[in-house]
């Protein structure tokens, strides 16, 4: 889209801002970027330039064309760490709580060893949250629709060699009823009360909008003939492990002309099953399958898929970590393997101090060695996907994923029109291409919460679920109720499509608060109630209560570790009872206390984590672990076939 149009359709108030028609065009493959012999990495991470258009209608950017020139000549920057979010960064409440466009500049030299006519380039922003348009030397080259997943372009012809290069990136947060999650701007127009042409963002979630650029900005380089592509899907024969595999082939090639070469090797490089083509199966006799984490081993076994490519004159080769693994349901079992699997674990949130929902390594390893200290063997990425560094180990350590999509909040009835129903289908295609091949990921969850007593959300729903279904015929597709209320009262009108029916409530906490003694009965009553209704496992998706960590009452009372201990043990008792008939998970809210927006009842954020924001345990993290150890202890001798 050229730029007169850009700052035409940018001159409209915030809202209309967005979206102008063109979003996110679904490209093919888009591989994550791996060094190989034929491929090369060159991380843009690090400080950029970073400026807020505070303009009143927060489009100066556009008008006085910031990304015709480096930043700093247009105005004043700020250092800004990419990846991180903007928000807690500085001491600015005005930028914490900003709403608009934001940009972002960097400068870099591509390596002369890059110019030679055998090479592709490709752009890659692994996220930025929410909208975002690039420009590479002044011009524009793509712009994206979403938050949480990987778009790139192709810049071969862009880059300019033996002179620096300016990437610009200008990124909006603004939710508006269509994007996912959605939300609403709101003009406050009385001029008695607020300022001309005040507005905030109102939110349809619980957690804070953190906003940037939240993961790495890569360079990467491709053969001009390249492997676009790879699915893999496996299966199991007794002990055989086969891997089904398809690779598509990008670039200028007619698909005879292509020699594919395709080898599995073990974790010790050594290959046990090879094949010619783009397209075949492969089978490992006495096979390591993948399984889920048990405590006692390393039972997450990876194979490598070796592919490599030639044509012509061109080859390529790209390695894949693969999981030899199956997921079944039936009405009252999650099978993995053909083995029964329970899931206990947690619901988590990306976020923590400073860098907001910038991926940070650090935070990443010490979350699964916290995971794995709890005893939980799997994790709900709520309320969107997580970057790929979170669920790469979750396929090393054998941490089962439920895969969830940012529809969260579709709770107007304009979250349902034709527009919204549209971006969540490519929403779903951009995650089902990203998390495909993951071992760990065992379900798709397409939203959070909606509601779903709407007529309309039928349609909506059936379309989405069998849209990822078409997409991966694979994995159970499921979205996650809010099911704590009078289940006789419910209307309900997509639960039916679910594979597996993931239920949320709050017993003695949203309703009935202070009064732990009901929540057996209650848990119970509607649990049995959701199996009769719907004859299909179930997941307790959600329970818990907040505390803050420090305060203890005897006799408790909401708010102390004792009362969110004295919630999570009353919910066991239940859960270790049902465990034996239909209950094929439970995940505690939260793993980890996290920020939302200011309101009444949050307490600087939501304190619902069994550990604190900082990732220190409260009690409940110590009587969880304890609950989980005796599952997984429990488990080896009851089966429940
Ligand atoms: C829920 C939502 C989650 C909230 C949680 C709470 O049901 O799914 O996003 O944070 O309740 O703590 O209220």
């Amino acid at each position: 889209m050229g730029t007169q149009k850009v700052m035409v359709l940018h001159a409209f108030v915030l809202s209309v801002l967005l979206f102008r028609g063109c979003g996110c065009a679904i490209q093919d493959g888009m591989l994550y970027p791996r060094d190989t012999e034929t491929r090369e990495t060159k991380d843009l991470s690090g400080v950029w330039n970073f400026r807020a258009d505070k303009s009143r209608n927060r489009n100066a950017g556009f008008e006085e064309q910031w990304f015709k020139q480096s930043l700093f000549r247009s105005g004043g920057v700020i250092d800004m760490p990419v990846p991180s979010s903007y928000n807690d960064i500085t001491q600015d409440k005005s930028l914490r709580d900003f709403v608009g466009w934001v940009w972002y500049d960097r400068e870099f030299y591509p390596p002369y060893s890059w110019q030679n006519l055998k090479q592709r380039v490709v752009l890659r922003f692994q996220s930025a949250h929410y909208y975002t348009i690039v420009w590479l030397n002044g011009e524009e080259i793509m712009e994206h629709d979403g938050g949480h997943l990987p778009f790139e372009i192709e810049v071969t012809d862009n880059l300019v060699y033996g002179q620096s290069n300016r990437i610009t990136a200008a990124v909006n947060n603004t939710l508006t009823p269509h994007t996912l999650p959605p939300g609403t701007i709101e003009y406050k127009t009385n001029t008695d009360k607020y300022p001309a042409g005040y507005f905030v963002q109102d939110l349809q979630m619980d957690f804070f909008n953190y906003a940037g650029i939240h993961r790495a900005v890569k360079l990467y380089t491709t053969p001009r003939v390249y492997i676009d592509d790879i699915t893999v899907i496996s299966d199991i024969s007794a002990s055989t492990g086969l891997v089904n595999y398809n690779i598509k082939v990008g670039g200028d090639v007619d698909g005879n002309d292509v020699i594919c070469q395709v080898d599995l090797l073990d974790k010790d490089g050594k290959t046990v099953s090879s094949k010619k083509g783009l397209q075949d199966q492969l089978s490992v006799s006495k096979a390591h399958f993948w399984w889920p984490y048990t405590m006692s081993n390393d039972s997450a076994y990876l194979y490598t898929l070796k592919v490599s490519i030639s044509s012509g004159g061109s080859s390529d080769l790209y390695r894949l970590p693969v999981g030899i693994r199956t997921v079944k349901t039936t009405n009252t079992q999650i099978l993995i393997n053909d083995k029964p699997f329970y899931c206990h674990g947690v619901a988590k949130h990306e976020d923590s101090d400073f860098r907001g929902k910038g991926v940070d390594l650090p935070l990443i390893a010490k979350d699964f060695n916290l995971l794995k200290w709890l005893g939980a063997n799997c994790f709900r990425t709520s309320h969107y996907p997580y970057a790929d560094e979170i669920m790469d180990m979750a396929d090393r350590h054998g941490i089962v994923v439920i895969d969830e999509c940012p529809g969260v909040g579709i709770t107007h009835l304009e979250n349902f029109s034709n527009k919204s129903l549209t971006h969540h289908l490519e929403v779903m295609e951009e995650l089902v291409r990203r998390d495909k091949n993951r071992p760990s990921v065992i379900m798709w969850s397409v939203a959070n919460e909606p509601a779903s007593e709407f007529p309309q959300a039928r349609h909506y729903f059936k379309s989405v679920i069998s849209h990822t279904k078409q997409l991966d015929p694979t994995r159970p597709v499921t979205f996650v109720f809010n099911g704590g209320m009078d289940i006789e009262r419910i209307f309900d009108e997509a639960t039916e499509f679910c594979d597996v029916i993931c239920l949320n409530s709050y017993y003695g906490w949203y309703s009935d608060t202070g009064h732990t003694e009901v929540i057996q009965l209650q848990l119970e009553y509607n649990l049995r109630q959701w199996f009769k209704k719907r004859n299909k496992p179930i997941i307790q998706t959600e329970y818990g209560a907040g505390s803050i960590a420090g305060i203890h009452l005897n006799p408790d009372m909401a708010f102390s570790e004792d009362y969110q201990v004295e919630v999570l043990q009353e919910h066991f008792k239940i859960f270790d009872k049902l465990r034996k008939e239909f209950l094929v998970g439970e995940m505690v809210w939260n793993f980890a206390d996290f920020m939302t927006a200011q309101g009444t009842n949050r307490v600087v954020g939501n304190r619902k984590g069994v550990f604190t924001r900082q990732r220190q345990p409260k009690m409940a993290a110590y009587i969880l672990r304890e609950h989980y150890l005796s599952i997984i202890n429990s488990t080896s001798q009851h089966s429940r076939q």
